[in-house]
C-alpha cells in the first residue's frame, strides 16, 4: 500500500503570491523542494477543511506543468484530500478550473499558470491557489499562504503513488493512513463546454457562422486552442481554418501569450487584409480576450465590457432575467459606469485582480465585470473567461445583424466614449519604481499642484482629486489600501499609477489614462492621438522618465 513520506525542507521566504498567484522564473521553481513548499503552504492553509475534500488541479500545457501536476496529486494523497480532478496531460484553462471547482463543489482548485507571461525553461511559470467559490484566493488566504511558507519545515508526498495524467479515467487508491484516493483524469473542454451551452444561444450563433460571416481565433498556442476548436468548429460550425495557433505548447512556440495589438500582431495583420468580420485571440491560460473587427477594428476591453453590458439582457439568455450589477477595476475606463448609470444599475469599483469580484458575485450583488486588462466575466464563475467574452461578443453580432465597428459606433452615440490607454515600463529596477512611487505619494493633497493648471497640446486640466486608492469590500469589510495613485481631473479624465503583481523579475510600473469624449465625430479618431495631451501631462506631473531613466515605455495598449 502506498504510504505518506515526510520530507525535510526549508523556508523560501520569496513565496508571496502577487495579483493573481505566485509567479517566478521557471528555473526558481524548479529548483528542490520550491514548489512542494508552496503547493505545501497551500494545502495547509485550508486548515481541517482538507481532509476528505476534492481539489481540482490543472494549468495551460506550459513547460513543467504535468510533471507539477502529478507531484501535486501525490501531494494531496499525503496531506488526506480524498479525490482530485485532473485534466487530461494536466490541461484546464483557468476558467474550466473555476467551472469544475463550483460543480463538482470543490475545496479549491491549484491551477498551474503564469497566464500572460510566456512559457519554457528561461521563461515563467506559476501556480494560483482558487478556493470553494472558483475564485481566486482573497488577501486573507494569499497571506495565509505566505506565513506559512516563511517557516515551513517539511512537506508530504506519497512518492510511489503511479499517476498518470495522459490518460482519462477514474483510478481509486489506498494511502496508509489516509483511506481511499481517487483520481479522475477528465477531458479537459467536456465541462466547460456544457456550462457555456446553459448561458448562450448555440443555435443562434451557428446561424450567424454559417452565412458569410467569417471569424478568425488565434490562440497564441495557449490552453484555449482544444476549447476553441471544439466549441467554434465542432460545435458552432465554423470551417477549421477559423482557429488558429490552437494547440498548445510548452512554450507558447517562443510567443508572448497576451492578446493585445503588440503580442498578437499575427491576429491583427490577418484582420487588417479585411477577409474576417471578427477576430479573437486570448492569453496562455484562457482568460482573457482580445476582440478586433474588420480591418482590425480594435474594441478596446473597457468597451467591450460596456457594449457587453448593453446588450447582455438582450442577446445572452443567461442574463434574460435581468442583471444585478456592474463593475471594473478601478484603472479601466468608466465606459460601464455610463451604461449601469442609464439601467439604474449599481456599479461597483474594486482593485486590480479578479480576486476583488468575488465577495460581490456571491453576495448576488454583481453579474457582468471587467478589467482594462482584456479581462471580461460574469458570474457563471469567478474568474474571467476569454471563451465567454467571444461567445458574448457572436451572441451580440448574432442577434443585432451589425457589423463590430457600427455596434461601436452606434454606443458612442448614446454614451460618448471613454478614451483609454495603458503604458507599461516594464522590467524597471525596483528601486527606481520605489523612488518614483515615492514622489507620486508626495504630491497626493499637494497644494501647488492642486492650483496648477497644467497645459498640453492645446488642452488644458485642473487637478480635482489625488489620492491613493483604498477599497473597503462591502460584504466582508476587508480593507484593501494602497491600490494605486489616482489623479482625477476636473473634468473627470483620470491617469493612475501602479506597480504590477505578475512581473517575475524586477518591477513593471504601469500608468492608466482615462479620458472622456462625448462628441461622436472625435469618437471616431484615432485613441493614441486624442489622448496625447494627456500623456504629457501625466508624464510632466510624475517626472516617471526621470524617475525610470526611461524615454518611451516597453508596451503600450
Ligand atoms: C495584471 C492585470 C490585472 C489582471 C492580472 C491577472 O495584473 O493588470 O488586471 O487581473 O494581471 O491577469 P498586474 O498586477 O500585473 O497589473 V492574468 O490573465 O494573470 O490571469
Ligand atoms: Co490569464
Amino acid at each position: 500500500m502506498p504510504s505518506p513520506q515526510s520530507v525535510k525542507t526549508q523556508p523560501f521566504g520569496d513565496q508571496k503570491p502577487g495579483t493573481s498567484g505566485l509567479r517566478k522564473p521557471t528555473k526558481t521553481f524548479l529548483q528542490p523542494n520550491y514548489t512542494e513548499n508552496f503547493v505545501q503552504s497551500i494545502l495547509l492553509s485550508c486548515g481541517d477543511a482538507l481532509r476528505g475534500s476534492t481539489l481540482v488541479v490543472g494549468g495551460d500545457g506550459r513547460y513543467f506543468v504535468k510533471q507539477a501536476a502529478e507531484n501535486i496529486i501525490r501531494m494531496c494523497a499525503a496531506n488526506g484530500v480524498s479525490r482530485v480532478i485532473v485534466g487530461e496531460n494536466g490541461i484546464f484553462s483557468t476558467p474550466c478550473v473555476s467551472a469544475i471547482i463550483r460543480k463538482e463543489k470543490a475545496l479549491g482548485g491549484i491551477i498551474l499558470t503564469a497566464s500572460h507571461n510566456p512559457g519554457g525553461l528561461d521563461n515563467d511559470f506559476g501556480i494560483k491557489f482558487n478556493t470553494a467559490n472558483g475564485g481566486p484566493a482573497p488577501d486573507g488566504v494569499t497571506t495565509k499562504i505566505f506565513e506559512i511558507s516563511k517557516s515551513l519545515a517539511e512537506y508530504k508526498i506519497v512518492n510511489d503513488l503511479k499517476i498518470d495524467v495522459a490518460v482519462v479515467g477514474k483510478s481509486t487508491f489506498k494511502i496508509d493512513g489516509c483511506g481511499d484516493f481517487v483520481v479522475e483524469v477528465v477531458d479537459s473542454v467536456s465541462a466547460y463546454l456544457d456550462l457555456m451551452k446553459g448561458i448562450f444561444d448555440f443555435g443562434a450563433i451557428k446561424t450567424l457562422l454559417s452565412g458569410d460571416f467569417k471569424i478568425l481565433i488565434n490562440c497564441l498556442n495557449g490552453v484555449t486552442g482544444p476549447y476553441a476548436t471544439r466549441i467554434f468548429v465542432d460545435e458552432l460550425g465554423a470551417p477549421a481554418s477559423s482557429v488558429v495557433n490552437c494547440i498548445p505548447l510548452e512554450d507558447f512556440g517562443g510567443a508572448h501569450p497576451d492578446p493585445n495589438l503588440v503580442y498578437a500582431k499575427e491576429l491583427v495583420d490577418a484582420m487588417a487584409t479585411g477577409a474576417y468580420d471578427f477576430g479573437a485571440a486570448f492569453d496562455g491560460d484562457g482568460d482573457r480576450n482580445m476582440v478586433l473587427g474588420k480591418n482590425a477594428f480594435f474594441v478596446s476591453p473597457s468597451d467591450s465590457l460596456a457594449v457587453i453590458a448593453d446588450k447582455a439582457e438582450q442577446c445572452v439568455p443567461y442574463f434574460k432575467s435581468g442583471i444585478k450589477g456592474f463593475a471594473r477595476s478601478m484603472p479601466t475606463a468608466g465606459a460601464v459606469d455610463l451604461v449601469a448609470k442609464k439601467k439604474q444599475k449599481p456599479i461597483y469599483e474594486v482593485p486590480t485582480g479578479w480576486k476583488y469580484f468575488g465577495n460581490l458575485m456571491d453576495a448576488g450583488l454583481l453579474s457582468l465585470c471587467g478589467e482594462e486588462s482584456f479581462g471580461t466575466g460574469s458570474d457563471h464563475i469567478r474568474e474571467k473567461d476569454g471563451i465567454w467574452a467571444i461567445l458574448a461578443w457572436l451572441s451580440i453580432l448574432a442577434k443585432t445583424k451589425r457589423s463590430v465597428q457600427d455596434l461601436l459606433h452606434d454606443h458612442w452615440a448614446v454614451y460618448g466614449r471613454n478614451l483609454f490607454t495603458r503604458y507599461d515600463y516594464e522590467n524597471c529596477s525596483s528601486e527606481d519604481a520605489n523612488k518614483l512611487f515615492e514622489h507620486l505619494e508626495s504630491l497626493i493633497g499637494d497644494e501647488t499642484l492642486l492650483k496648477s493648471e497644467w497645459r498640453a497640446g492645446g488642452k488644458s486640466y485642473r487637478i480635482a482629486l489625488t489620492d491613493n486608492f483604498e477599497y473597503s469590500d462591502p460584504v466582508d469589510g476587508s480593507v484593501a489600501k494602497k491600490q494605486g495613485i489616482r489623479f482625477v481631473f476636473k473634468d473627470g479624465s483620470r491617469i493612475v499609477f501602479r506597480i504590477s503583481g505578475t512581473g517575475s523579475t524586477g518591477a513593471t510600473v504601469r500608468m492608466y489614462l482615462d479620458s472622456y469624449e462625448p462628441e461622436l465625430e472625435r469618437c471616431k479618431q484615432d485613441a493614441a492621438k486624442t489622448l496625447r495631451p494627456l500623456v504629457d501631462v501625466a508624464l510632466k506631473i510624475s517626472s516617471l522618465e526621470t524617475h525610470l531613466k526611461r524615454d518611451k515605455p516597453t508596451v503600450i495598449t
